[in-house]
């Protein structure tokens, strides 16, 4: 075959019947009727059918027929309009050629009604993801990728890649996967914080990241990864964390609306996606604990909100009429040393939640230097194993802030799955490393 691919399943028109078309996918199913054979092909768009009849080439009939399923084959054949077949046209083959054969029996089906357990699927996640319905979050997390780059290329942010292993941690926490750096210590990254901030330095004054981080986060719970995806941005010359805030929400926007343009795909998912209106709304973190407290919540003033406050938060929001919604004015103790202080007591700090999940939390940061050490040393953290980061305060840093937003935190609120090693290709959690 010179070629194994002049059509894919989905993209065959009225103008292709009566034209001899090549194709090439994983036999997805076999029904051998005796003097005639369906066989299914499965690629990246769609399915369609060849039809072999066993009195028009008995080797060929028997070829196909034997060929085991997943297998993965190419077929040159007379492309026939048919009514009775879903795409409304099937394939009769001249020419097959087998690429690889598919062991026998599979791990893992990919067809088949009853749904394997996550593990499983994960354990075999190359043949879990030849699922339409898996890959259909793929294609969409794909086109919401290239919503933000849109969106922020026209808000004049340039993408910018900060490195992953880095000699101090970004998060301050405990968090953190300690690797050996020849003779020594170093750290992969929990997020790009200290370097989008010392970019604020360099007069590029906005700029985006797309990539992955780290946290050796212990729990394993069905929305912490310890290996996850990113887009944070870092802006200059902000008055407060309300410009940050604005593009966050039109950020939100632009993604799900792209996503809501992916018919095909959300049908697939049996996804509802409705466009939330602008702008989210603001809540004070004082007025997030009142509201709390009034539904029973025993919060305290001070604490970061658990799963449960959350999800009860996103209960309260619901009814008022809020998915999206702000979490604002956070207390400086619930939030990293580089948090900009308002006062004593509160920050400049903001998350934003959707339905009950944080998919994004940002500030307004500090940017005079002498502030930053002091709030280093509160934290219990010491100035001196952040000295060049601080070096980049020292000699003209603009007011400055910004967010890190989780992208499968976000589908799992898109398209309402509800464990998030569903929305990364390979997931990393507390006891998996492979696949
Ligand atoms: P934060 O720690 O809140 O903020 O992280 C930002 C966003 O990243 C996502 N996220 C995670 N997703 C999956 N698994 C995890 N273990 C995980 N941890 C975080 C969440 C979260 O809202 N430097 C700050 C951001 C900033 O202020 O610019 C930061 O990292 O969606």
């Amino acid at each position: 075959m010179e070629s194994y691919r002049s059509h894919y399943s989905k993209d065959v028109t009225e103008k292709d019947y009566g034209k001899l078309i090549t194709i090439s996918g994983w036999v997805e199913d076999i029904r051998n009727i005796g003097s005639i054979a369906f066989i299914i092909i499965r690629d990246k768009k769609g399915t369609l059918q060849i039809t072999a009849l066993k009195k028009k080439n008995l080797e060929l009939f028997e070829r196909l027929v034997s060929i085991s399923r997943e297998s993965v084959i190419a077929v040159k054949g007379l492309c026939k309009a048919n009514d009775k077949v879903r795409n409304g046209y099937e394939v009769l083959p001249e020419e097959v050629e087998i690429l690889s054969v598919a062991e026998t029996p599979l791990p893992l089906g990919v067809v088949d009604k009853v749904e394997s357990e996550l593990e499983t699927r994960l354990d075999n996640r190359f043949i879990d993801l030849r699922k339409q319905r898996n890959q259909a979050i793929f294609k969409i997390r794909n086109v919401v990728v290239a919503a933000a780059h849109e969106f922020l290329r026209t808000q004049n942010f340039i993408e910018v890649h900060t490195p992953k292993i880095i000699a101090s941690s970004s998060e301050g926490g405990t968090d953190v996967f300690r690797i050996k750096y020849f003779e020594k210590e170093a750290f992969l990254a929990q997020s790009p914080q200290l370097y989008k901030q010392m970019l604020m330095a360099t007069g590029l004054d906005r700029v985006f990241e797309i990539a992955w981080y780290f946290r050796a986060e212990e729990h394993n719970t069905r929305r912490h990864l310890n290996e996850s995806t990113a887009i944070d941005l870092e802006m200059a010359f902000i008055n407060d964390e309300e410009d940050i805030m604005k593009i966050l929400e039109g950020l939100v926007y632009n993604m799900w609306k792209k996503a809501s343009e992916c018919k095909d795909e959300l049908d697939v998912l049996g996804a509802n996606v409705v466009l939330p209106k602008l702008p989210f709304k603001r809540n004070t973190y004082d007025d997030v604990i009142k509201k709390l407290n009034n539904k029973g919540s025993e919060i305290a003033w001070g604490d970061d909100l658990g799963t449960e406050d959350e999800k009860l938060l996103g209960e309260i929001m619901k009814d008022e009429g809020h998915e999206f919604y702000f979490i604002t004015r956070y207390p400086l103790e619930a939030k990293p040393f580089y948090t900009m202080p308002e006062g004593d007591k509160y920050s400049r700090g903001f998350d934003l939640e959707c339905k009950g999940v944080e998919l994004a939390s940002g500030s307004q940061r500090i940017h005079d230097v002498e502030l930053l050490k002091e709030r280093l040393k509160t934290c219990d953290l010491n100035p001196k194993d952040f000295e060049s980061y601080l070096k980049g305060f020292r000699y003209g840093m603009p007011p400055h802030g910004g967010f890190g937003f989780g992208i499968e935190r976000f589908l799992m609120e898109l398209l309402d799955i509800k464990n998030i090693r569903e929305c990364i290709l390979f997931p990393r959690d507390r006891t998996r490393l492979t696949p």
